[in-house]
C-alpha cells in the first residue's frame, strides 16, 4: 500500500522523535546529577543534607541543617585560662539556614541537642575566648510554643559565630495590656546586672533568622537585624522600621535613655524607638538584604495586646518625651528569676499606665517565721 518513500519518510520522523525523546530525558537525568554535586562543591558544608528524613534539593534551595557543623565542636571546655581569641570570621558559619516548623519538637529534644549550653541559657565556645558577648533579650507572654522553635534555632545559630552568649526571656506577668518596649527595659536593666554584656539583641520570641552571616554582634550604630521578613515580602516595609530584632550596645541604649515606657498594646513603640536612635544623634545600621532575612512563625494578635489607638499621637510626641521617659524612669517588681537549662526566666510585674501596685505584705506565717528566727 505505502509506497517505498513514504515508507522512509515515516521511518525518518520516528526516528526523529525518538531522538528528541532520548535529548529531553538526558537533560533531565543531567540536571538531578548537577543539583546532586552542587552542595557537595560548595564551600559551606552547612547545605548538604544530613537528617535521615532531608532529601536533596529542597533543603539545597532553603539552606541548610542549622545543626550541622557543631558535632565538630569538642565536647568539653578546654582546660586552662589561656584560649586564644576565636578568629575573627567564625570557620563554622554556614550561609543560608533551612528554617520549618515541625510538630512533636520538645524543649527536651532541644536541650539534647545543645550540650555545651549551661544552666540559664549560657554558652561561650569551648575551644577558644569569645571575641562578643551577647545577651538575648526576648519580651513574652504566652508564646511557650514559639519560644521553643526559637531556642532551637537561635542557639545553634549563635554557636555558629563563636559567641559568648545568654538567653533572657522577660514575662510580663498578669494579664494587664502588653508591653514590649517596658518589657525590653527590664531586660536591659537585669540582664546587665549579670553581666558586663558589650551588645545586647532585642528579640520578637517569633522570628527565626534565616542566614547565619547575619551576625549577633553591635556596630558602631545600632543595628537593625530583622531588615528582609518573609511577611514583608523579604523587604523593608518602610525605611524608618526598627521592629522585630534590633542590637544597641549598653552606650548606644543609655544614649536614647533606652526605650519608651507608656506604649501599652500593639504597636508604634518600635517606630518611637527608631526615632529615638536618631534624636540621640546615631543613625541606623542594617545587614544586606539577603543575609538579614527571618522567618516569622505565623501567629493572631494576642490576648491582651490590642491594637494601641494612641500610638500615633505618642509618636508625634517623641522629640518631646524621650529624655522624660525611659531607661531613666522605668519602674517594675521582678516576681522571679529561674535558671533554666536554655534560658533565664525573669518574670516581672510592670504595673499599668497608673503605676506599680503598692508591694504586697509578707504573708503572716513568713512574718511570724523570719520574726522567730530573729530571736
Ligand atoms: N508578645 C508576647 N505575648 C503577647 C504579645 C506579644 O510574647 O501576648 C511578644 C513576642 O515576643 C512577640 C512580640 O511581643 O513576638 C511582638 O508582638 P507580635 O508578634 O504580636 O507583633 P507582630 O508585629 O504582630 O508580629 C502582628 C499582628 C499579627 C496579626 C496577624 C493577622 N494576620
Ligand atoms: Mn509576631
Amino acid at each position: 500500500m505505502f509506497s517505498f518513500q513514504s515508507k522512509k519518510i515515516y521511518l525518518f520522523m520516528f526516528m526523529g522523535i525518538q531522538l528528541v525523546v532520548i535529548a529531553l530525558l538526558s537533560r533531565e537525568a543531567y540536571k538531578k546529577r548537577v543539583t546532586y554535586f552542587i552542595p557537595i562543591l560548595r564551600k559551606d558544608n552547612a547545605s548538604i543534607p544530613t537528617g535521615r528524613n532531608q532529601t536533596s534539593t529542597a533543603v539545597v534551595a532553603n539552606g541548610g541543617d542549622v545543626y550541622a557543623n557543631l558535632s565538630r565542636l569538642s565536647k568539653a571546655h578546654s582546660q586552662g585560662e589561656n584560649l586564644t581569641y576565636c578568629p575573627k570570621t567564625s570557620p563554622l558559619i554556614g550561609g543560608p539556614i533551612h528554617v520549618s516548623f515541625r510538630s512533636g519538637l520538645t524543649m527536651q529534644e532541644v536541650q539534647r541537642k545543645n550540650p555545651l549550653v549551661v544552666r540559664g541559657g549560657r554558652y561561650r565556645p569551648p575551644d577558644c575566648e569569645a571575641r562578643h558577648r551577647t545577651a538575648i533579650i526576648i519580651p513574652h507572654r504566652h508564646r511557650e510554643h514559639h519560644l521553643k522553635f526559637l531556642l532551637y534555632f537561635l542557639h545553634p545559630f549563635l554557636q555558629r559565630q563563636q559567641l559568648n552568649y545568654g538567653f533572657y526571656v522577660i514575662h510580663q506577668a498578669g494579664n494587664y495590656t502588653f508591653n514590649r518596649a517596658k518589657l525590653m527595659n527590664v531586660g536591659f536593666r537585669e540582664a546587665m546586672k549579670e553581666e558586663d554584656w558589650d551588645c545586647l539583641f532585642f528579640h520578637d520570641v517569633d522570628l527565626i533568622p534565616e542566614d547565619d552571616r547575619n551576625t549577633y554582634m553591635c556596630d558602631t550604630n545600632p543595628k537593625h537585624a530583622a531588615i528582609a521578613m518573609d511577611k514583608f515580602g523579604y523587604k523593608l516595609p518602610y525605611k524608618m522600621y526598627f521592629g522585630g530584632v534590633s542590637a544597641l550596645s549598653p552606650l548606644h541604649y543609655l544614649k536614647m535613655n533606652g526605650f519608651p515606657n507608656n506604649y501599652w498594646g500593639w504597636g508604634g513603640e518600635d517606630d518611637d524607638i527608631g526615632v529615638r536612635v536618631s534624636l540621640a544623634g546615631m543613625s541606623i545600621s542594617r545587614p544586606s538584604l539577603k543575609v538579614g532575612r527571618y522567618k516569622m512563625i505565623k501567629h493572631k494578635l494576642d490576648k491582651g495586646n490590642d491594637v494601641n489607638p494612641k500610638r500615633f499621637n505618642m509618636l508625634a510626641k517623641t522629640r518631646q518625651t524621650w529624655k522624660q521617659d525611659g531607661m531613666n524612669t522605668v519602674e517594675y517588681r521582678v516576681i522571679s528569676r529561674e535558671y533554666h537549662p536554655l534560658y533565664t526566666n525573669i518574670t516581672v510585674d510592670i504595673g499599668t499606665e497608673a503605676g506599680l501596685p503598692p508591694p504586697p505584705p509578707p504573708p503572716p506565717k513568713a512574718a511570724a517565721m523570719s520574726a522567730t528566727q530573729k530571736v
